[in-house]
């Protein structure tokens, strides 16, 4: 346990920890700050977390208002050895925002949400509690959007702290890449900012690897203006296993031609009608001019391939109901009522651009889907976001400006198996079903083939999980984390030790 109090040296485990607890409930009291501790009626539902295959007991839930509410916790934590954690969405795939393990003081942003935005600068000053879903609809009333994922639900927080993809990100970048500058509570309660010109070293450590360097508050970040046009896109084949597999090395092929930025766009794998077949996918967004714009964009591609057995273009037209589409015909997260729950294991691979999936690779990849995957007890999709591909925003980045790791790669690929009714227990094959998935195409690949993981796709059974997610960062990373965290109050599972 973090609590050891200097008194609990002379007593009980038992006594030192409800010693510490009233220290912290003192502490809390005392600033006014609502909390909720084990015993609470409300805890259970507090510390419940997104993916149930997860069950932490928190040192206590606690929800500030202000930056000064987050430092005065931070501080209480720090000062009694408890680990501390920010939780935003609450959803990380391993349950980070609980802390991902027993006994962590989880500060809740939920009542921290407010967003601001100023016309003269274009920048919007967004509390790191946001949804999603919430901030798009409010960037929409005036006219601007920003790049992230498709989830209404998920915070901002957890989103820009690792990354942050979604369909207009060939366009705009990541959502950490619109963060200008940012306020920050340090591991001591020091409130703070970054920013280019304030504390660039941390701000640089904060895109990319927040959650390991501080609670950001909240973040400024450059809008931009919503296109005039929007569409969400949807072609769908079933295929036998050998044309999955071609198909997937056709697409990877024309990614990589002069595609616009306006084009986002993911290979998606589900299930086949029957062992040996996939279901074979490209969904995606475009934001460029028009729905022909789209259709001359896809024509190289859709020449080569089979006919599609179902098209599907949704929308208006507008960004807002192009959003609307994808977050699954919500985005107000206050009228929607509660997000669900899942109970499910997911893994990522990201792929070097310059050393893309072969089609051995790409053939053991839809075998596996095709006969363990269609064998599977669980409730599996593959997502292949595509990151790269030409005039790629998110490459543009120079890597070592800020510390996400991976400014090369050409999909993401997502795999993600869930049980069936959503409820525990995961199953054991659930595993291995995903593992075996993910060894398959880096077996076929050639020795040294230097792919990597997203940060914001947690898995907690990755090894080499440093070199994967940070990359050639985690040194420096290291290095500030001794610096700024000596005592290690945000420790985490996969955070810089
Ligand atoms: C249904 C679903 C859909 C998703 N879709 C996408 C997608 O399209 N694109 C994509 O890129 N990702 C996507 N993700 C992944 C998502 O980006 C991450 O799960 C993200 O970390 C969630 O943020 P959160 O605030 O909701 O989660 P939380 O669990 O609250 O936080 C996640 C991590 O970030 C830390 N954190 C939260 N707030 C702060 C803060 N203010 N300061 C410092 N650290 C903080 C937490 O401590 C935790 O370690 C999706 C996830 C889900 C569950
Ligand atoms: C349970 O927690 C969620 C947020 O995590 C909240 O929206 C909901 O109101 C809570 N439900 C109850 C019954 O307290
Ligand atoms: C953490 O707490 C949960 C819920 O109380 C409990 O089921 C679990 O055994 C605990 N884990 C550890 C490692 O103590
Ligand atoms: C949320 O914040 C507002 C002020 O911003 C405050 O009035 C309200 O009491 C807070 N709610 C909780 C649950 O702390
Ligand atoms: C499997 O895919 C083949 C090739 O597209 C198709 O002919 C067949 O109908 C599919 N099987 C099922 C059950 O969908
Ligand atoms: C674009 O392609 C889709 C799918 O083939 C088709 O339904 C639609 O009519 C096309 N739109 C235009 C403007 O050509
Ligand atoms: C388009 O859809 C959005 C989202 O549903 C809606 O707000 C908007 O009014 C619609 N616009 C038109 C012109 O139909
Ligand atoms: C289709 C395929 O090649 N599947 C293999 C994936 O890896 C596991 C473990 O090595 C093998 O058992 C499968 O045959």
């Amino acid at each position: 346990m973090a609590c050891t109090c200097a008194a609990g040296l002379i007593l009980a485990f038992f006594t030192s920890l409800a010693f510490c607890q009233s220290t912290l409930e003192h502490g809390l009291n005392d600033a006014g700050i609502t909390a909720i501790f084990p015993g609470n009626s409300a805890y259970k539902n507090a510390s419940r977390p997104f993916n149930l295959r997860f069950d932490f007991s928190p040192a206590a839930v606690v929800y500030p208002s202000t930056v000064r509410e987050v430092s005065t916790i931070v501080h209480l934590g720090y000062s009694e050895k408890l680990r501390v954690v920010a939780r935003a969405g609450g959803h990380s795939y391993i349950a980070n925002g609980l802390g991902g393990e027993n006994g962590t003081l989880v500060i809740d942003l939920s009542n921290m949400t407010a967003l601001k935005y100023d016309a003269s600068s274009g920048i919007a000053t967004i509390e790191s509690g946001a949804r999603l879903g919430d901030v798009a609809l409010a960037l929409n009333d005036v006219g601007r959007g920003l790049p992230h994922g498709s989830c209404p639900y998920v915070g901002i927080g957890g989103h820009a702290a690792g990354g942050g993809f979604g369909f207009p990100s060939r366009m705009w970048g990541l959502i950490l890449d619109r963060i200008v500058s940012m306020t920050v509570v340090l591991a001591d309660g020091t409130i703070t900012s970054a920013s280019n010109d304030a504390n660039p070293d941390l701000f640089w450590a904060l895109r990319g690897a927040a959650s390991s360097f501080g609670i950001i508050t909240s973040m400024e970040m450059a809008t931009s203006p919503i296109p005039s046009y929007a569409v969400i896109f949807s072609y769908n084949w079933q295929m036998k296993y050998e044309s999955a597999a071609t198909s997937f090395i056709k697409f990877q092929a024309f990614a990589m031609t002069d595609i616009p930025a306006e084009f986002g766009a993911e290979v998606v794998l589900t299930s086949g009608g029957e062992a040996g077949n996939v279901t074979f996918a490209i969904t995606g967004g475009f934001f460029g001019e028009s729905e022909t714009a789209l259709n001359n964009t896809l024509v190289p591609f859709l020449a080569v391939m089979p006919s599609p057995t179902n098209v599907r273009y949704t929308g208006n037209g507008t960004w807002i109901s192009a959003l609307q589409d994808l977050g699954g015909g919500v985005l107000d997260t206050h009228t929607a009522g509660p997000d669900g729950t899942n109970t499910f294991y997911a893994k990522s691979l990201m792929t070097p651009q310059d050393d893309p999936i072969t089609y051995e690779a790409s053939e053991a990849f839809m075998k596996s889907l095709a006969y363990d995957g269609y064998a599977s007890d669980t409730n599996w999709f593959v997502q292949a976001e595509l990151y790269g591909g030409g005039n790629s925003a998110i490459n543009a980045v120079p890597v070592d400006s800020t510390s996400f790791a991976t400014r090369s790669a050409l999909f993401t690929i997502q795999v993600y198996t869930a049980t069936y009714n959503n409820a525990p227990p995961f199953p054991d094959d659930g595993f291995t079903f995903l593992d075996y998935l993910v060894s398959n195409i880096t077996a076929a690949m050639h020795t040294g083939w230097d792919y990597g993981a997203y940060v914001n796709y947690p898995d907690d059974r990755l090894r080499d999980w440093q070199y994967l997610y940070y990359k050639s960062h985690y040194p420096r990373l290291k290095a500030m984390k001794a610096q700024y965290d000596p005592t290690g109050v945000f420790v985490f599972p996969i955070g810089i030790e």
